[in-house]
């Protein structure tokens, strides 16, 4: 893999800047945040009064937590633009995530926000080694979703030439990489496991292709699967996170030269780990539910939102900023399994174990009397008799138990079984009866 270490760019300084200067300008744009949020949108008054706290109350960053969290349905219920803190004449881009229940959550920019959102996207990109020059394929999806868009910009204010395909039409995405010669690529990691399978089937060998840099997210996925990115296509793959709600993609990123978790670009996003249960405010070093509080966005300040994404906070290594750990999943997508807490995640690095069987894979869940069942849907890399794929089955169930210390059935199909991802993957189907 081509070194694309620190030396090919300089950093911003504020991603160098010490502890202290970090703090410093976190509080005052805190102070900043409380009190535009607190003056614009009637709903954080009314909640801050509730809590009996203001923001003229803020001495110091630990003061965060006298205010109230915000919960993602505080959103819907202010659908469409009544947690807006701007004019919607100054709202230049709305966004809005799917939801999967009832109305979608919107998200505003004004111009400045936008700038910022761009700023940090070329900030992430360049801690991923993309440089001025690059051509960048693009295959998240353009729209509503802010995947697509926020990295276009990000990647323009870098300087590099854009590819702006979206996802699907998986044929002409290899195509496209191969004739314009992309040297990053942006995707969904499951999305990036389809262009791997049409490299094959259109008889490519993937190692030859130009891409050298791949920056996924919107989606947990595991280092097995990094592993499995990088080897495929001797690039380096790296992590980036982020929400609608709270920016978009952008929040925290993985640099290339350690891909030791993602740091967090803290000058603009104030983090705080919390026990989902309790709302108790943890360490750092401990896993809880990531809280992000905006602390320069216009139009849609975001207080204390509680983002259901498990991780834990981590000094920093080649930024001065605080890092999160690989995110293990959200805990709505935790699957209690006979009482055992597990996430799609830790399947899918058991799954890398197996050399005969392809990365794609989905959960069921059924309950049969009164035990749960988890039925693992997974496929052979190759075309498979049934009894070939049945003890490939039996190996995965084994390890699975072994290593994660739960009985599931694995059944194994022929390559192609598996529905494939042209954005995020839906990797669990609870079928189980609702109480
Ligand atoms: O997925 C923003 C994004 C786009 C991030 C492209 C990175 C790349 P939403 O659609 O609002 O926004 O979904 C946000 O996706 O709360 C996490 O549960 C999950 N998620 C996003 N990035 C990661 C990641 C975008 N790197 C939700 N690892 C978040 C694990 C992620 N989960």
């Amino acid at each position: 893999m081509l070194d694309l270490g620190p030396g090919r760019k300089s950093l911003d300084a504020i991603e160098t800047a010490s502890r202290d200067e970090i703090e410093a300008l976190q509080l005052q744009r805190l102070k900043w945040s409380l009190n535009h949020a607190h003056s614009n949108v009637p709903y954080y008054r009314q909640a801050f009064a509730a809590a009996s706290v203001h923001p003229d109350d803020v001495k110091s960053l630990e003061d965060i937590r006298r205010f109230p969290f915000t919960q993602k349905s505080v959103l819907r219920d202010n659908y469409p633009f009544g947690m807006f803190a701007a004019p919607r004449e100054k709202v230049v881009r709305l966004h809005a995530s799917s939801g999967t229940t009832g109305k979608p959550t919107v998200v505003g920019y004004t111009a400045r926000d936008l700038e910022t959102w761009s700023g940090l996207m070329a900030r992430s990109m360049r801690a991923c080694g993309t440089q001025a020059g690059d051509v960048v394929h693009l295959a998240y999806g353009y729209g509503l979703f802010t995947g697509g868009l926020g990295f276009h910009y990000g990647a323009e204010k870098l300087g590099c030439t854009v590819v702006p395909v979206s996802g699907g039409m998986t044929p002409r995405q290899v195509t496209l990489i191969e004739d314009f010669q992309a040297t990053t690529i942006g995707s969904t990691p499951s999305y990036m496991l389809s262009i791997l399978d049409e490299y094959i089937a259109q008889g490519r060998d993937p190692r030859k292709s130009p891409l050298k840099v791949g920056i996924f997210g919107g989606e947990p996925w595991s280092n097995a699967m990094r592993a499995e990115i990088e080897q495929a296509f001797d690039m380096h793959a790296l992590d980036c996170y982020g929400l609608s709600e709270v920016i978009g993609p952008g929040i925290a990123i993985e640099c290339v030269e350690t891909k030791d978790g993602l740091h967090l670009w803290e000058d603009h996003f104030l983090a705080e780990i919390i026990d989902p249960e309790t709302g108790e405010v943890l360490p750092d070093g401990q896993i809880g539910e990531l809280v992000l509080t905006s602390l320069t966005k216009e139009a849609l300040p975001i207080i204390r939102y509680r983002t259901r994404d498990l991780t834990r906070l981590l000094p920093g290594t080649a930024r001065s900023m605080r890092r999160i750990e690989k995110l293990l999943g959200r805990s709505d997508d935790m699957i209690i399994l006979r009482g055992v807490n597990l996430f799609p995640s830790q399947i899918e690095e058991q799954l890398f174990s197996q050399p005969n069987l392809a990365p794609h894979f989905q959960i069921e869940l059924t309950q049969e009397g009164r035990m749960d069942v988890m039925t693992l849907w997974v496929e052979a890399t190759v075309p498979s008799t049934d009894d070939k794929r049945a003890a490939l089955g039996s190996s995965l169930q084994k390890r699975i138990k072994q290593m994660l210390g739960i009985s599931v059935i694995a059944r194994v199909g022929q390559p192609g079984d598996v529905p494939r991802s042209e954005g995020k993957a839906i990797r669990t189907m609870d079928r189980r009866p609702k109480h």
